[in-house]
């Protein structure tokens, strides 16, 4: 829908999926990406000055994120993985919480059930199971809604294309198919599985793979927040409307490392990050938004000082946060009392017994 130049472009598939889209909902994502790029920025800052364990940089990937995510209503619910920062600010994390897990202080900060998004999962793929779960839950409680009541969340997992190789995926979405789950599953392609090419791990196209499991599928420009932005507004339709789950492939790109722990040197060259770089999504929209006259240079002022206070928050909150005896990391993995849980802190306990004083 709209070229790496931000110039407008017919998409007659999509088209009508944006045709109410108002100039200030753009300016919003435009605001939402620049604040994701910002956080970004700042968690990996944060780590290299020591502050943060880990980081998994999302820059280059806020098109497909802001796009997607601006597309879902407040009582649907996201799967999120640890790259997603950029949803769960769509969907009102704090600065703070952007800092808390990878300064691992907590295993999580917000509610999920407060702003409709997981916990970001490190278990690669496991979000897709846990997201047809939920659709499948959302089909079960719709049969006991008690009338003019709403029952058409939708839930919504996002992966990326290493996570298409793993078996859980597989398993969420044959569950998804045969049930006809409200769930849409949106596959950030962003061309690397740590060191691993996609075109290694998927010799076709990775939204081909949708066909085999009788599932609706779009292959779209993750870097166009735009179309990202239709093309989830369609599937969360077929979603709420009982037309089952969707695959998005949202072609995109990291342009950072894996983590702050990789070295992307190793494994790719300077040339595909600068080509990439010219596709970058946040510019795109800008461009767009003031080829129309729909940006002025005070609201790009604006969105940008948003980034700044939201960064500056961030590095407050982590800075002062107060660590925590090692054995509360126990305290909230389940609500009621659990005997492995117990078991394991009475493991812990006797392990931190050789250390002085660390308990
Ligand atoms: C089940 C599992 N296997 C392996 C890993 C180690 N691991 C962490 S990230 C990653 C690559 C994931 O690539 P992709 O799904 O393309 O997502 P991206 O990191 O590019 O966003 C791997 C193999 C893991 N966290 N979980």
């Amino acid at each position: 829908m709209l070229a790496p130049d931000g110039t407008r472009r017919p998409c007659p598939d999509l088209d009508r999926w944006v045709a109410d889209v108002t100039p200030e909902q753009l300016r919003l994502m435009h605001r939402d990406m620049i604040a994701t790029r910002r956080i970004d920025r700042e968690g990996v800052a944060l780590q290299r000055q020591g502050e943060l364990g880990l980081w998994a940089p999302a820059e280059g990937q806020e098109g497909v994120q802001i796009g997607t995510a601006h597309a879902l209503r407040r009582d649907d619910f996201a799967f999120i993985s640890y790259r997603e920062h950029g949803v769960a600010y769509a969907r009102g994390a704090q600065p703070g919480d952007f800092v808390s897990i990878w300064r691992a202080e907590e295993h999580s900060s917000y509610d999920p059930y407060a702003i409709g998004v997981s916990n970001p999962q490190i278990i690669i793929g496991a979000q897709t199971l846990h997201a047809v779960g939920y659709a499948m839950g959302i089909q079960r409680d719709a049969l006991h809604a008690a009338p003019g009541t709403r029952a058409d969340q939708a839930a919504v997992s996002y992966f990326g294309d290493g996570a298409s190789s793993q078996g859980d995926v597989h398993e969420a979405m044959v569950f998804a198919a045969s049930f006809g789950a409200p769930v849409v599953f949106v596959c950030s392609n962003n061309q690397w599985a740590i060191s691993e090419p996609v075109a290694l791990q998927s010799r076709t196209p990775i939204v081909r793979r949708a066909a085999g499991y009788g599932m609706a599928a779009r292959r779209i420009d993750g870097n166009d927040p735009f179309v990202c932005l239709a093309a989830m507004r369609e599937a969360l339709q077929r979603a709420r409307t009982g037309g089952g789950p969707s695959l998005i492939e949202a072609v995109t790109y990291r342009i950072g490392p894996h983590t702050t722990s990789d070295d992307p040197t190793r494994y790719r060259s300077e040339a595909e990050v600068d080509a990439w770089r010219r596709r970058d999504p946040i510019a795109r929209l800008e461009a767009y938004l003031r080829s129309m006259g729909e940006l002025s240079d005070a609201q790009a002022q604006d969105a940008a000082a948003l980034g700044e206070r939201v960064a500056t928050e961030m590095r407050a909150a982590c800075l002062s946060m107060v660590t925590k005896a090692p054995l509360a990391i126990f305290d909230h993995v389940y609500a009621q009392p659990h005997s492995g849980i117990a078991r394991e802190r009475e493991q812990y306990r006797a392990y931190l017994r050789g250390f002085d004083d660390a308990e």
